[in-house]
């Protein structure tokens, strides 16, 4: 059994975690626009990764008896000022949901809700690879800024990703 609390929280971040697929599949979008279509691909995988996070929460919560409500979804940012700005915003992103786990792992060990907290330990270690991959874009697009050969060089490597 999952307390109302938890699931409350819970529930909360299935909406995180749908945003989180939304604003990729926005960034997808606008990669599209901007004829990248590796960093598109990418982002499409991103977005499925973020759907899957979403499906983990509704299912735990479910097998612990509890009642799954779904939110409104927030709309996504349309356009990025550069490939540099939607990865930056990616990151940045990514450090929010590492504050939001680490809250519910606060709420999870203070209601003494182990299992919960098992889940949880498994979007922890994560979020250390989420950001460690959106930083490691970053740092690469920074390396080819006025570069338009390493944008596209990188693009093809990002297209790569399954
Ligand atoms: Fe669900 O990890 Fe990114 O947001």
């Amino acid at each position: 059994m999952i307390n109302d609390k938890m699931a409350k929280a819970l529930n909360e971040q299935i909406n995180e975690e749908l945003y989180s697929s939304y604003l990729y599949l926005a960034m997808s979008a606008w990669f599209e626009s901007q004829n990248l279509p590796g960093f598109a691909a990418w982002m499409k995988v991103q977005a499925r990764e973020e759907h899957a996070h979403a499906l983990k929460f509704f299912e735990f919560i479910h097998e612990c008896r509890g009642r799954v409500v779904l939110q409104a979804i927030q709309e996504p940012a349309r356009e990025w000022k550069s490939p540099l700005a939607a990865f930056e915003a990616a990151l940045k992103h990514e450090q929010h949901i590492t504050g939001r786990m680490d809250k519910l792992m606060n709420l999870a060990l203070a209601e003494k809700d182990y299992a919960t907290a098992g889940l949880l330990q498994w979007f922890v270690k994560e979020q250390v690879e989420e950001e460690a991959s959106a930083d490691r874009i970053v740092q690469m697009l920074k390396m080819a800024a006025n570069a338009p050969g390493a944008l596209l060089m990188l693009d093809h490597q990002m297209g790569e990703r399954k």
